[in-house]
């Protein structure tokens, strides 16, 4: 019953019209039987967590999936169970997964509402609203690029349409012209709200028909529209035609979840779903071509199979504890830095980027560029010149959608490309944060390795003259708190390169901070230097009264600052710290330890919950007797940032605050 649906070549070329009913009906009761024996599980308290179930739904998975090929992809929301299972999920792997033991298909990290399965060619569902979409653009750019002419599917709620990031979504599969088959399951209910409340008269094909995209409204409870409609979609994209959305009318049966007492629900309401059930309603045509005995037959089957999977599920082990640690990252080692160059080709910092850019996509195919203005524009700070003319649609502008570029990043990254998105300013970062945090930090974890997100995201940040507060924001330490994904802040030009390369082929998920007051700094950039992996401080000066820390644009000022306290007989260490995560503590004490045990921290972020605090904790928790002062930190003061370069000078650190707070430690 759950084995994954093959196709012949012939069929892949030429779909077959025609269902058969039979087994339709067998794979929408399995779904239908095997999600009430969740609830009873969770009923009695086996499973822990919410279950959101799919019933009176199944009709979409089962009719899109019997239309999809092997070389295919479906993603869902975390009412999933059944797009899971029509992948070809095998029921005990579900099971276990949502009692929570070791052998569930995910070990116990996924649960009921964030399943993935690649290996049946379920990408996976997704607990965040709408965040789905994005992400399907980027496999279908990954099944692009293989040339293999698969499609990809995302199933999402009509609430999920309000969503910005489901709109972001729909204009860049139509600027790409993705194979993507956007299918909207309107249950009419948004957890608890009926969408006729919060948005009345909404046809929600005709919102993306209104974008330009091929859409269609679908009865979900006749499975030869919804499988018709899907072979026509697929066919459309397969055929290079681009994507279509299709609205599937489904009646939600049951509550929003598995307690939800639905007394903001009519009875009458409640009634029509159950009599627009699609499982009763295909029982009944099949009557017209099938005896009772044989529908009875594959009934006790169902019931059967899932009897004794679920048996088998509650009799495996439960996950050790130790279990939850691992598959985080690929690896948080690094190899040994290459030596900052003090001759050679001065380059600027900016131009630094664009070269390790032009090296990567020389040698990567798999290497793809995209972001706001970078292409024929060459970037916001000219970072990315030159390089369309020489790869061509390889580096692609975007509409200004920062969800969907993350979104593409993290799917295409999924399957198998190397994108190199820009964001063109961390501050614009905010606006999709979710498909950092929630998304491709996860990947890897949820997976427990068998998916990744090898995607490099670069932006630029830090306040320069008049830049107002919403394009200033030095905001490393919120990326750096996440589990998952690598930071890095170049300080010159020869990191700059070499970070970059090492961001590229790194198999995480890693974000560059870059400065804008750094771009065109020259530095020495040595081109044929050994390849750096992620991580590792570097010692720009060495001295032995007190230590600096610091890393990104404050740098150089450090450095600077360094030279006029030697003049004046402090000696002073300066460690840049270029990766926050992961971060190397050995260097970090090693440097305090050899300038008589004292700290000044340098940063440009807000003093509060800066990195600095992370620099700070770490060293008092894990090297006791190392200080013989209290660490000083100097970071902006707790501001919003103006634009006056007067004012936004009395919050930042600068040259001058740096000495005299090196002073003051000095005395302690
Ligand atoms: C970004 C986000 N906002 C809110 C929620 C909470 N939430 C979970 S499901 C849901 C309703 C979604 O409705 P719809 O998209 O129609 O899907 P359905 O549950 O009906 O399948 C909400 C608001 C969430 N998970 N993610
Ligand atoms: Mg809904």
């Amino acid at each position: 019953m759950t084995t994954q649906i093959q196709h012949t070549q012939q069929e892949i070329d030429k779909p077959v019209r025609g269902l058969n009913l039979l087994e339709i009906y067998g794979k929408m009761l399995l779904i239908r039987r095997a999600e009430e024996a969740i609830l009873e599980l969770r009923r009695t308290d086996k499973i822990a967590g919410s279950v959101h179930v799919c019933v009176g739904q199944e009709s979409a998975p089962v009719g899109v999936i019997a239309a999809l090929s092997d070389r295919d992809r479906s993603l869902a929301t975390y009412r999933g169970h059944g797009w899971a299972l029509g992948s070809g999920l095998p029921l005990r792997a579900l099971f276990s997964e949502v009692l929570g033991r070791a052998n569930g298909i995910n070990g116990g990290r996924a649960g009921s509402p964030y399943l993935v399965a690649p290996e049946y060619g379920f990408i996976g569902e997704n607990s965040i609203v709408g965040a789905g979409l994005p992400i399907a653009n980027g496999i279908a750019m990954g099944l692009l690029h293989r040339g293999e002419q698969g499609v990809v599917t995302v199933s999402f709620g009509d609430g999920a349409t309000n969503q910005g990031a489901s709109h972001e979504a729909l204009v860049f599969a139509i600027s790409r012209k993705l194979p993507v088959i956007f299918i909207c399951e309107n249950n009419t209910w948004s957890e608890m709200t009926p969408i006729s409340e919060t948005v009345p008269n909404a046809a929600l094909w005709e919102r993306a028909a209104g974008y330009g995209m091929n859409a269609k409204l679908v009865d979900g409870s006749n499975l030869s529209a919804v499988y018709s409609s899907a072979q026509d979609a697929i066919t459309r994209a397969r055929n290079g035609e681009g994507p279509t959305f299709l609205e599937i009318t489904v009646p939600r049966i049951l509550g929003h979840y598995n307690a939800d007492l639905e007394l903001y629900r009519s009875q009458a309401d409640r009634d029509s779903a159950l009599a627009r059930d699609p499982l009763a309603k295909l029982r009944i045509e099949l009557l017209a071509t099938t005896t009772e005995e044989e529908i009875s037959r594959i009934e006790a089957e169902v019931e059967a199979h899932v009897a004794s999977e679920q048996e088998f599920s509650l009799a495996s082990a439960m996950p050790e504890p130790g279990d939850a640690f691992g598959h985080i990252v690929a690896s948080s080692e690094w190899n040994a830095l290459s030596e900052l160059p003090s001759s050679g080709e001065e380059v600027a910092y900016g131009l630094a980027v664009n070269r390790a850019l032009h090296l990567e996509m020389e040698e990567r195919p798999e290497v793809v560029l995209f972001g706001e203005d970078i292409s024929t524009a060459g970037g916001t700070f000219g970072v990315t010149r030159n390089l369309r003319k020489k790869y061509g649609e390889r580096i692609f502008d975007t509409p200004i959608s920062e969800a969907a570029i993350l979104g593409a990043a993290t799917g295409s990254s999924i399957e198998g490309m190397k994108p190199i998105v820009e964001i063109m300013w961390m501050d614009f970062l905010l606006v999709a944060i979710d498909q950092i945090i929630n998304q491709s930090a996860n990947v890897r974890y949820i997976s427990q390795g068998k998916q990744h997100a090898p995607m490099v995201v670069r932006m630029q940040q830090g306040v320069t003259p008049g830049s107002c507060a919403q394009h200033t924001q030095s905001l490393e330490a919120i990326l750096a708190h996440i589990p998952g994904i690598k930071v890095g802040l170049p300080s010159n030009a020869h990191d700059a390169y070499q970070m970059l390369r090492a961001a590229v082929a790194d198999p995480d998920p890693v974000i560059l901070i870059e400065s804008r007051s750094l771009y065109l700094m020259k530095g020495y950039v040595d081109t044929n230097a050994a390849k750096e992996s992620a991580g590792g401080a570097r010692v720009r000066k060495a001295g032995k009264d007190l230590a600096i820390i610091t890393w990104g644009k404050n740098v150089p000022m450090v450095l600077e600052a360094a030279e006029e306290l030697q003049a004046e007989g402090i000696s002073v260490s300066v460690l840049d710290l270029r990766w926050l995560n992961p971060l190397d503590e050995k260097s970090m004490a090693e440097i305090v330890g050899a300038s008589s045990g004292k700290l000044l921290i340098v940063h440009e972020a807000n003093k509060t919950g800066g990195f600095g605090a992370e620099v700070s904790a770490r060293l008092s928790e894990n090297y006791p007797g190392l200080l013989t002062a209290p660490i000083k930190r100097l970071a902006t003061l707790d501001s919003r940032i103006p634009s006056s370069p007067i004012l936004q000078g009395a919050l930042i650190p600068s040259v001058t605050k740096i000495v005299e707070a090196a002073r003051e430690l000095h005395k302690k």
